[in-house]
């Protein structure tokens, strides 16, 4: 048996991806992807903070994704405003299927949006842009 090494190369490998995370946590404000992930019928988190001019990466897997239709508005209604990016400012809103590709919505204009999905109720991200 010759198993010596392996579990110091399994301990290395886990330090390289814990220092990749943290560098990746790092960079949050530095124009990495500020990710929000959906799931079958809500999002994954329900806060996010960038900055004005920064994108939120919206996410919506085909394994474990939902059928969304994103905007801002309050209470399953999408209600334009100033500042609103295009595509969450309409009544159509932005629809996803499970599996669509990954879209990035710029935020251009600092302040609070309650991006909101018209089909499932308490469906909501609060996105704030400094
Ligand atoms: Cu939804």
């Amino acid at each position: 048996m010759n198993w010596g090494k392996r579990p110091a190369g399994r301990i290395a490998a886990a330090a390289v991806v814990a220092a990749l995370t943290a560098l990746g946590a790092l960079a949050g404000c530095g124009g990495a992807p500020n990710q929000v992930q959906m799931g079958v019928a809500d999002f994954q988190q329900h806060s996010i903070t960038i900055h004005a001019g920064q994108a939120v990466h919206f996410v919506d897997p085909g394994n474990g994704g939902g059928v969304h239709i994103l905007c801002v508005g309050h209470n399953l209604k999408c209600v334009p405003g100033p500042g609103v990016p295009p595509g969450l400012d309409t009544q159509a809103g932005l629809a996803f299927n499970p599996g669509d590709p990954a879209r990035d919505v710029v935020f251009a204009t600092a302040g609070t949006y309650e991006v909101i999905c018209t089909i499932h109720p308490g469906m909501v991200l609060m996105v704030t842009v400094q």
